[in-house]
C-alpha cells in the first residue's frame, strides 16, 4: 500500500537562512558542482554520466542503519530492500547495535570484501566511516549517504529526508505554538557525534535567535544515544535538573518515543509540552492520552526506496553524484541531485489528534 502523505504545513524560511546553510554545507568538507562532477574526485571514479543507461541487474546493495535495532531504520531499510527487488536487484542489511561513532567501521570493510555494488550508510559519524568508505570507492563501490550524512567526500550522494533548515526550523516553531513561545527548553537528541541531529539542532539554535522565541530559553542538549532507555533516563534528568521547563524537543524517533513513555506517566503529563520527530505507530498512543500535541516526520519508507534508486542509478552509470544530474526513481519519478550531492526526499509531514489515524508506519 502507498502512502500520500498530506499537504505539508510549510514554514516560511528566514532570508538569514540561506547564508546558515551555506555554512553548515560548507563545513561538510568537499563541495561538489556539476563541473567537477563527483566521480573525479573519488578514487576510481568515472566521471561522465550516461542519463540513458539502462539500470544494471543483478545488482548487489548493502543498507548499513546507525543500528539495526531502531524500527525506524528498519522501516526505511526494509523499503530499500524491497526497491531493489523491483530492479532486478538484491540487498540485505546489516549493522551494529548500537549507534556509536565507530560501530560501522568492521561492517563496510567487510562490505568491501564482499565486493557489493553500493554501500548505502546512515552515518553514526561524518568522519569517522570515512577512511573505509574512500576504500571502498576507490574499488568502484559506490556510496550513498542515507538519513544522516558522511563527510561529503566520502560518498556518492546523501539522500536526505527532507530540508535539514526546514527540519530545524519548524521544530522550534511547533514547540512554540505548544508553550506560548515562552519558556524554559530543552532538546533530547541521539548521539553527540550524528550527523543529521546536529545539523537540525544548529538551525534550531539559530531559529531560536529570531525576536519571536526572545522569551524560549535552550537550558540543555541532553544525548539518549538512540537508546531507549538511556533516553527514557534523559528525559527524568531533564524534568529534575529543570523544574521550569516548559517544553522538550526531540528530533529522533527513539528519543521521542521513550520521553513521551516518562512523561506520559509523570506529574508532568499535560505540563511539559513535547514534540520531535517520531513515527506515527510509536506516537500514537501518546497523542491519544494527550501527552503529545503535535511532532513530525516523512514517510520513512520512500527515502529507503529512493536511496536504493540513487544506488542503482550510480552503479548503472546513470548519474556520478555531481549536482544538476537527474535519474528515475520509479514510483517517485524523476529526481535530481542538488548542490554537494544532496538529494531531497520532500517536506516533512506535522502529525497531530486529527490527521494520526491517516498513517501507518
Ligand atoms: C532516529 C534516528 C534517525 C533519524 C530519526 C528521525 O530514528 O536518529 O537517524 O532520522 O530518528
Amino acid at each position: 500500500m502507498t502512502i500520500r502523505l498530506r499537504a505539508p504545513r510549510r514554514l516560511a524560511a528566514a532570508a538569514t537562512a540561506g547564508a546558515l546553510a551555506l555554512s553548515l554545507a560548507a563545513c561538510g568538507g568537499t563541495t561538489k558542482d556539476s563541473a567537477s562532477g563527483s566521480g573525479d574526485a573519488k578514487a576510481g571514479g568515472n566521471a561522465s554520466a550516461d542519463p540513458n543507461a539502462p539500470l544494471k541487474k543483478g545488482l548487489k546493495l548493502a543498507f548499513l542503519p546507525k543500528q539495526v535495532n531502531n524500527p525506524y531504520e528498519t522501516i526505511v531499510d526494509n523499503a530499500g530492500i524491497a526497491a531493489a527487488k523491483e530492479f532486478g536487484g538484491q540487498a540485505k542489511e546489516v549493522g551494529p547495535s548500537d549507534a556509536s561513532a565507530s560501530s560501522q567501521v568492521s561492517y563496510i570493510n567487510t562490505l568491501i570484501q564482499q565486493r557489493h555494488d553500493a554501500i548505502l550508510i546512515a552515518a553514526n559519524d561524518e568522519n569517522a566511516v570515512c577512511g573505509p568508505l574512500k576504500q571502498a570507492m576507490s574499488k568502484n563501490i559506490k556510496i550513498v549517504a542515507y538519513d544522516s550524512d558522511t563527510n561529503p567526500a566520502c560518498r556518492d550522494v546523501f539522500i536526505n529526508q527532507a530540508s535539514s533548515e526546514e527540519i530545524g526550523r519548524s521544530e522550534v516553531k511547533l514547540l512554540a505554538d505548544q508553550i506560548g513561545s515562552e519558556g524554559e527548553i530543552a532538546i533530547l537528541s541521539a548521539t553527540a557525534n550524528a550527523t543529521n541531529q546536529n545539523t537540525w539542532i544548529k538551525f534550531m539554535q539559530d531559529e531560536l535567535k529570531k525576536p519571536e522565541y526572545s522569551k524560549m530559553k535552550l537550558v540543555k542538549v541532553a544525548y539518549g544515544d538512540d537508546d531507549d532507555q538511556k533516553s527514557f533516563q534523559q528525559t527524568q534528568g531533564l524534568l529534575q535538573a529543570y523544574p521550569n521547563l516548559k517544553g522538550i524537543i526531540s528530533p529522533t524517533t527513539v528519543g521521542i518515543a521513550a520521553a513521551a513513555r516518562y512523561i506520559s506517566g509523570s506529574k508532568y503529563k499535560g505540563k511539559v509540552a513535547l514534540t520531535g520527530l517520531g513515527t506515527p505507530d510509536q506516537m500514537r498512543k501518546f497523542v491519544k492520552d494527550g501527552t503529545v500535541k503535535g511532532f513530525e516526520l516523512w514517510d520513512p519508507k520512500n527515502l529507503g526506496y529512493l536511496a536504493a534508486y540513487a544506488a542503482a542509478a550510480l552503479s548503472s552509470g546513470q548519474i556520478t553524484g555531481a549536482q544538476g544530474e537527474k535519474f528515475k526513481a520509479g514510483k517517485l519519478g524523476e529526481r535530481s541531485i542538488g548542490a554537494n550531492g544532496e538529494v531531497i526526499l520532500g517536506p516533512p509531514t506535522v502529525f497531530d489528534a486529527k490527521n494520526i489515524d491517516q498513517y501507518h508506519f
